[in-house]
């Protein structure tokens, strides 16, 4: 057996705060909803859980705007909270994945309020400012979230850099004090018993923005192999960095063992399968499965044993993804389950986004004023102006909008879902009745208990962990691919779509591991596969 970390046959759930489980009425989810739904979580067997950020902030973008590193938003309780969360996690073998914005503060963080009062105040150059040319900004940057990523401020009459909303100014990462200060924060953080980090827009850290280099900078690796000494390299925790950009050749530079750097890194590339190349993410076309099947399987061969790969389909920034690429409806269930068995049987570590493991799809909204996030807001303001319509902006919001999955969990059918007694930050659009945790849990095959049983082979099961991967030959919407270790060997097979398929298994099925499918239909080589229909099975040997 190869020498393993904890992290690596564990499973990883995602909790967005704010809309997991409101525990006083004030329709915002909150650290003792969490606290109480702990048992929830260890039934369906995840060891570590990834908190969306719940540092002090003035909210402009959800927490990813932090004013104080160092406090709990008060909406979200306090930091004796926070602590009693580490400690009832741990209880039940759950380690806490702390979010780490450092790419940016909160322009209401005491250092940026600092930083702008004069252009010789100790605070300054912990963010990055320049002149304007003439009326212009300094140059065209623009921000993630539409328009210049300058911003200019009358008091020095100078332009500080933004690469998401003006409320985030971004730091100056070749400050040293900087990196120091940040150093410190981690520590307090690691001092507390967290089990690691996911890295917010790290790849952006090492910027040039005056060469207009944003993404993989010179210094990048230079700063995350001094984090790495400075701060986590010391703990036995997981780190995960969000790359957008990444591609295999770059995440092993990040996730080789050798380097010292992160446990692992996000990759987008599989996100790209239903955009128009080239375009914006709000830019669609149908979803192309030949397409997903390459993707993942470059990144499932090229790793190897210099990287490690991380397996989502869906998180806060992302539409659901029965709605994506799976159907809602009758199939809503069954796509839910083939989406599961296919990514959580992949070597890497699995992460489950909050929802996903009861079949929770996209909210959706008839206009602008039921939408809270500020990117689709200002996509919105931006596309209307160069003429647009409404109902071609609001198609784009509910099919690729970041509030498609940041609505509250369905927790049972009573009012509100049992998310709240209040009125909550965002409404549900969902059919809750039909969807929600209660009934999951109440239907022994509801996809919960998919995700159970995925969840439980991966932690007895090495070869779920270690196996190699091989791509399957096959139809262009059947995904099939082989894990291999130690001589056994486990195949794949998922039909993703709403047409039959068939398959041609290479020799007879010994025994089915998991399926969604009510039995396997026949005893032949060939099989049939209804839409949707996912099996992973031991062959006989050879
Ligand atoms: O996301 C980084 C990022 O690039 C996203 O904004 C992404 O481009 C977009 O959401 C895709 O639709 C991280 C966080 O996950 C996100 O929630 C924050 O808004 C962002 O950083 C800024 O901190
Ligand atoms: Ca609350």
């Amino acid at each position: 057996m190869k020498q393993a970390h904890w992290w690596q046959s564990a499973i990883v759930y995602q909790i967005y705060p704010r809309s997991f489980q409101d525990s006083n009425g004030d329709g915002i989810g909150d650290l003792p909803g969490i606290i109480s739904r702990l048992d929830y979580l260890a039934e369906l067997g995840i060891e570590a859980l990834w908190l969306s950020p719940v540092y002090a902030s003035p909210n402009d973008d959800n927490g990813y705007d932090i004013s104080d590193y160092r406090a709990i938003m008060p909406e979200f309780g306090t930091m004796a909270d926070m602590d009693k969360l580490i400690v009832e996690a741990k209880k039940r073998n759950i380690r806490l994945i702390m979010d780490l914005v450092v790419n940016h503060t909160s322009d209401e963080h005491p250092w940026f309020q600092a930083a702008q009062k004069s252009k010789d105040n100790p605070y300054r150059d912990y963010y990055i400012w320049a002149d304007g040319q003439g009326d212009l900004p300094p140059n065209d940057l623009t921000s993630v979230f539409s328009g210049s990523a300058w911003e200019y401020q009358a008091a020095t009459e100078q332009y500080y850099l933004h690469m998401f909303s003006k409320k985030q100014p971004d730091l100056n990462w070749k400050n040293p004090q900087v990196r120091v200060e940040i150093y410190d924060m981690m520590n307090f953080w690691l001092a507390k018993g967290i089990g690691g980090f996911r890295l917010d827009v790290i790849d952006q850290i090492g910027k040039e923005p005056f060469r207009k280099i944003i993404n993989n900078g010179p210094q990048l690796h230079a700063y995350l192999q001094e984090m790495n000494r400075e701060t986590f390299g010391k703990y036995d925790v997981m780190t995960v960095g969000e790359t957008w950009g990444a591609t295999p050749e770059i995440a092993k530079l990040y996730s080789n063992p050798k380097r010292h750097e992160f446990s692992m890194v996000f990759q987008f590339e599989t996100m790209e399968v239903d955009q128009v190349p080239g375009k914006e993410k709000w830019d669609s076309r149908p979803f192309d499965v030949p397409q997903l099947k390459n993707i993942l399987a470059k990144w499932q061969t090229t790793l190897g044993d210099e990287g490690w790969n991380s397996l989502f389909w869906n998180n806060h920034d992302l539409p659901r993804v029965i709605s994506r690429f799976g159907a809602e409806g009758i199939l809503r269930e069954k796509s839910g389950k083939c989406l599961a068995i296919l990514l959580h049987l992949m070597k890497g570590t699995p992460y489950i986004y909050q929802g996903e493991e009861i079949g929770m799809v996209n909210r959706q909204v008839n206009s602008l004023a039921e939408v809270a996030d500020i990117e689709s807001l200002n996509m919105a303001q931006e596309r209307l102006a160069r003429g647009f319509t409404m109902a071609e902006v609001l198609a784009m919001i509910n099919r690729m909008g970041r509030d498609t999955a940041r609505s509250p969990f369905l927790w049972n059918d009573q009012l509100q879902a049992g998310f709240t007694t209040g009125t909550p930050w965002l409404s549900i659009t969902q059919d809750y009745l039909t969807i929600n945790a209660q009934r999951a849990l109440e239907q022994p095959d509801s996809i919960f208990y998919t995700y159970q049983q995925l969840i439980a082979l991966r932690k007895a099961w090495p070869l779920v962990v270690w196996g190699d991967f091989t791509l399957l030959a096959s139809a262009p919407n059947v995904f099939a691919y082989e894990r291999s270790y130690q001589g056994e060997t486990l195949l794949i097979v998922a039909n993703l779509s709403k047409e039959a398929a068939v398959f041609t298994l290479p020799r007879a099925v010994e025994r089915v591991v998991i399926t969604n499918r009510s039995a396997l239909n026949d005893h032949q080589l060939e099989l049939h596969l209804a839409p949707y229909d996912a099996l992973a099975v031991v062959l006989e040997p050879v």
